[in-house]
Formats: C-alpha cells, sequence, structure tokens
C-alpha cells in the first residue's frame, strides 16, 4: 500500500515560545505532523526543511519512513549537526506519524508495541535559594512526581540556569533579536550545589528520585570532584558535567565516581556517543528523538545502549514541541532500556495550539492510543502566534571571558 506525498510545508508558530512544525499531506488526504524546533536557531531548521527537503519529499512515497532517512542521511554528502539531523527527524516524525494513521495504530504498536504499561517521567523543580527550592519540589511531590531535577541560585550570582524568578514558568530562551549576556562562576557553583542538593535529599527522603543538571560546565576534574561529592546524596543521575563534544573525558569522571552519569541532548547522532556508550562511561544517554533524525535513528542509538546496560532517557524539554514528547513516549513505550522522560510540561495556551493524545498522572506518562504519533496542530490558532526572535542566553566569566552557557 503506497501513500503518496503531494504537500510538505513549514509551519512557525509561537504561543508561549517559538515551534517550528513539518505538515506532510498525502494523496489520500492524511496529514503527518513533525517537530523542528531548535531552541534560537528556529529559523536555519525552517529553511532546511522548506527550501532543500519539501521539494524533495513531493511525490515519495509516505510509507518508506527508513527509505526516506536514508535518503536524506546518507544520499547527501553533507551530514549530521543540529540543522540537518532536526529537519530530518521532522520528517521522520511526520511519516511515523502518516505511516500510524493509514495502519490505524497508535505508533508505539507499529514499533514492536508496549514493553510497559507507562514511562516514568521527571520534571524540573527551581528555587532561588534553598526554602524556595524546596517548596518547588513540595508543589511537584504534590502533583504526583516521582523524580525531581533540582536547580536553586547560587550566592553571589544574579542569574542561573534553570532557575526561575518570581511567578512565571523558567523559559531559557530570551525574547529579542540579540542574547541575554550572563555572569557564571563554577566555583561558586561547586561550593553551593552539594548543600543544596544534600538539603533537598534530606528534605524528600529516600525514595523520592532527584537528578541535577549541571549543563555543560565543568572541567573533568570539577566533574569528578562534584560527583564524588555528591555520592552520599544518592542522585538518579548528575548530567552534562563536562562540554559534551569531547567522549573521552566522561571516562576519566566515570573512573572516579559512582554517581550516576547522564549526557546526550546536544547530540545528533549515534558517532557523538558510540564510544560513550560501547565505554560504559555513561548511565543514562539523553538524546532528543527529534534533534537526533528521529524514531528512525534514536531506536539505533538507544539499541546501542542497551547492550551496554545504558539507559535511554530522551531529551524532553518544552523547547521541543509536544510531537517530539508523543515521538519519545511511543518509542519509550516500546524500548526495553527506555528509564525515564523529561517532562517539563507546556504553558496551557501551547497544549491548545497542539492538542495531544498523551497524558500525564501520578508520576507517568503514556503516548495514548490515537492513531499515529496522537498530536495535532490547530492551524487557525496557530497562525494567531506569529515567530517571535528568542535566544538562549550566553555567558561569561567574572573577568568577562565567554564561557559554556
Ligand atoms: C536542559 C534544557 O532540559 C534540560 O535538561 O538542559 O532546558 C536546555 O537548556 C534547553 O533545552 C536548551 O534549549
Ligand atoms: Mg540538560
Amino acid at each position: 500500500m503506497s501513500s503518496m506525498i503531494v504537500a510538505a510545508e513549514v509551519i512557525l508558530t509561537s504561543p508561549s515560545r517559538n515551534f517550528v512544525t513539518l505538515k506532510v499531506t498525502t494523496d489520500d488526504g492524511v496529514v503527518g505532523w513533525g517537530d523542528a524546533t531548535l531552541n534560537g536557531r528556529e529559523l536555519a531548521v525552517a529553511s532546511y526543511l522548506k527550501d532543500h527537503l519539501a521539494p524533495l519529499l513531493i511525490g515519495r512515497d509516505a510509507q518508506r519512513v527508513e527509505d526516506t532517512w536514508q535518503y536524506f542521511y546518507r544520499g547527501v554528502y553533507w551530514r549530521r549537526g543540529p540543522v540537518t539531523m532536526a529537519a530530518i527527524g521532522a520528517v521522520d516524525l511526520a511519516l511515523w506519524d502518516i505511516k500510524g494513521k493509514l495502519a490505524g495504530q497508535p505508533v508505539y504498536q507499529l514499533l514492536g508495541g508496549a514493553v510497559r504499561m507507562r514511562i516514568l517521567a521527571y520534571t524540573h523543580a527551581s528555587g532561588w535559594d534553598t526554602p524556595e527550592l524546596l517548596d518547588s519540589v513540595d508543589e511537584k511531590l504534590d502533583r504526583g512526581f516521582l523524580a525531581v531535577r533540582a536547580q536553586s541560585g547560587v550566592p553571589g550570582l544574579d542569574t542561573v540556569y534553570g532557575v526561575h524568578h518570581g511567578e512565571v514558568s523558567y523559559e531559557p530562551a530570551g525574547r529579542g533579536k540579540r542574547p541575554v549576556e550572563e555572569t557564571w562562576d563554577t566555583a561558586a557553583y561547586l561550593r553551593h550545589a552539594p548543600t543544596m542538593l544534600a538539603a533537598v535529599r534530606e528534605h524528600v527522603g529516600p525514595e523520592i528520585a532527584l537528578l541535577h543538571d549541571a549543563h555543560h560546565r565543568l572541567t573533568p576534574n570539577q566533574a569528578a570532584r562534584l560527583g564524588k561529592a555528591l555520592e552520599p546524596v544518592d542522585l538518579f543521575w548528575l548530567e552534562d558535567v563536562t562540554p559534551a563534544e569531547n567522549q573521552e573525558v566522561l571516562r576519566r569522571v566515570r573512573e572516579q565516581t559512582t554517581t550516576p552519569l547522564a549526557i546526550g541532548e546536544v547530540f545528533n547522532t549515534i558517532w557523538d556517543c558510540k564510544d560513550l556508550i560501547t565505554g560504559q562511561y555513561i548511565d543514562y544517554i539523553r538524546t532528543c528523538v527529534m534533534h537526533a533524525g528521529g524514531i528512525s535513528h534514536a531506536r539505533r542509538i538507544f539499541d546501542l545502549a542497551a547492550l551496554y546496560q545504558v539507559g535511554a532517557a530522551p531529551h524532553g524539554p518544552s523547547d521541543v514541541s509536544p510531537i517530539t514528547l508523543a515521538a519519545s513516549l511511543h518509542l519509550g513505550l516500546a524500548t526495553p532500556n527506555f528509564a525515564i522522560q523529561e517532562f517539563m510540561g507546556y504553558e496551557p495556551i501551547d497544549d491548545e495550539v497542539f492538542r495531544h493524545d498523551y497524558t500525564y498522572k501520578s508520576g507517568y506518562l503514556h503516548p495514548g492510543d490515537a492513531p499515529g504519533l496522537g498530536v495535532e496542530l490547530d492551524e487557525k490558532l496557530a497562525a494567531r502566534y506569529p515567530y517571535n526572535p528568542a535566544y538562549l542566553p550566553v555567558a561569561r566569566k567574572r573577568d568577562g571571558t565567554m564561557t559554556d552557557w
């Protein structure tokens, strides 16, 4: 049964933030949705899709998901990179969505069916100081979460990654045509983080899973020190300790500490993490299903990880759309070594623009049983919120040197 692609359109919308969506339509009138959001570089992926991939999609058989992936990855001389792989990921998600809709099945059934009933989720808690952070943790526990990522302000710094000020929910990208500049001080962070996380453990007791993200800011030696200092806190994981480009340094960190390590949200292909996985330097691989080329490629990364007892735990921030979250959940329900799903959640207006079948209940997520991925973009509503430039901040050390954000 073939189904010919007759249209491929890119839709930009900015309900609470910017999202890039690919809409693929077949000759039998089936619509597949793909997410292509790359925070702060949205227009580059939109152009890659509109100018280079969309024209080639017209006339192709929508059912040939793997062949289309190979055509855009292997067939093209210029491989990998966040822009290319997000664009390929969007196409892949849209085609899996179509395949599910044509079959009348949720995508997880096409991936082999459920290996679990539901997917453990973690969400973000943050506070400027420890009492504020503990209130935020309590609020997440009241909503049933069994796993919480804890981030707090650092004495002496005015802004810290992942920590919100006041009532508005945390959104890393700031509106405007230039990134905001922040000051970062690793020594101050390292003096503070172990005490702060020990207070959270003390507060929640032994059973709640606690996570923490160092956002790629430490040297291998600093990372090893932090990992060791946090061993009594019994973290579920310590995330992104060092800049992710250099896989080899994680071996040094791993040799120094038994704190579980997770990394990978900025990776795009299996090549970025193959040494980390086969060398067992990490415990969890965090590649985002869309940023790593879609379900078709992410499942290869997760299968490799399974051989080495590395858990799959994809990136799920609010800066990829509910379409990516749904794809992650379908893959997660069918993947034996899937460990946990990040679930920052969305603003109510984002949930209205992207109507979704996935559900959250008592600490767990489920992708739902609607055919395909189970997310539909409300195009009329989306059109009311035009693209609005926004960038992630950049960071400088106290002496003005640019550092990792
Ligand atoms: C983060 C992200 O979710 C995470 O673990 O590290 O919030 C990350 O900062 C953003 O996705 C960047 O766009
Ligand atoms: Mg992270």
